[in-house]
């Protein structure tokens, strides 16, 4: 198990380590399970942006907020292990936010994202975005709650990346490349990371994408936009 969290077995935990990270997922599907149900009747739509530390996941969420704020209503949870910077930087855009701060936890859990919708309580209709902690593992194995995964990964992390963390790419709806307009100074295939992925997760969708640049800015508004249709009509309750 993973020694801070517990969230994951590395081969080493034994049959009563095995039962109690059961016992813990078990907990967290059912709060994700009652999560799910809040949103279904608010129609509202969650997504669960995940990634590494610093693969820009707040910078493409603050960026999504200033383009999209007029078209939709947004509230933001956004998991740190320490600080409100992030919070900060969504509160000047002017969208709700509420800073989970985990400590020495590794991922958001479906219950701190139960309190966390409970203190916003957005309106009708809002799509809540989550900015999970940044890390490649933990945040795999935990069910919010939400319609869909966005997994980024930065073109400065090395195209070999869905082969390191599998599980994270398995589990994703969608696949940012971010920070494309450093490609010319690093060393990363495009194609060759889009190949890993989706030998994985075969038909994942990929966008390649700049905050700089505006890259791919216009295919994730269009995701965004599609997703939370469609799943916003098929939500069972
Ligand atoms: N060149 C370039 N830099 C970017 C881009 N997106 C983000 N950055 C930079 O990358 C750094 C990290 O961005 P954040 O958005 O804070 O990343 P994060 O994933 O939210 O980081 P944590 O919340 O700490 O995990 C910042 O210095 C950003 O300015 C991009 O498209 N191009
Ligand atoms: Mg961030």
């Amino acid at each position: 198990m993973c020694d801070t969290c517990g969230c994951n077995d590395h081969g080493h935990g034994g049959g009563r380590l095995l039962r109690v990270e059961r016992d813990l997922l078990a907990k967290n599907d059912r709060h994700a399970a009652a999560n799910r149900r809040w949103l279904a009747q608010r129609q509202g739509f969650m997504l669960n942006l995940m990634a590494s530390p610093g693969a820009g996941k707040t910078s493409l969420l603050v960026r999504t907020l200033q383009d999209l704020g007029d078209e939709m209503a947004f509230a933001v949870i956004e998991g740190d292990q320490q600080t409100r910077l992030d919070a900060e930087r969504v509160e000047s855009c002017g969208v709700p936010v509420h800073q989970v701060n985990t400590g020495k936890g590794c991922h958001l859990d479906a219950h701190q994202v139960g309190h966390a919708l409970t203190a916003l309580d957005p309106p009708d209709g809002s799509v809540v975005m989550v900015e999970n902690v940044g890390n490649l593992v933990c945040p795999a194995g935990f069910d919010l709650g939400e319609q869909a995964r966005v997994v980024l990964l930065s073109v400065t992390e090395g195209d070999d990346k869905p082969l390191k963390y599998p599980h994270m790419f398995r589990g994703a709806d969608l696949v940012i490349l971010t920070k494309t307009d450093l490609l010319p100074y690093v060393d990363f295939d495009v194609s060759r990371c889009i190949g890993h992925t989706r030998r994985l997760h075969p038909g994942v969708p990929v966008i390649r994408l700049s905050v700089k640049s505006g890259e791919g800015l216009a295919s994730w508004y269009g995701w965004l936009r599609a997703q939370r249709r469609h799943r916003s009509e098929a939500v069972v309750i």
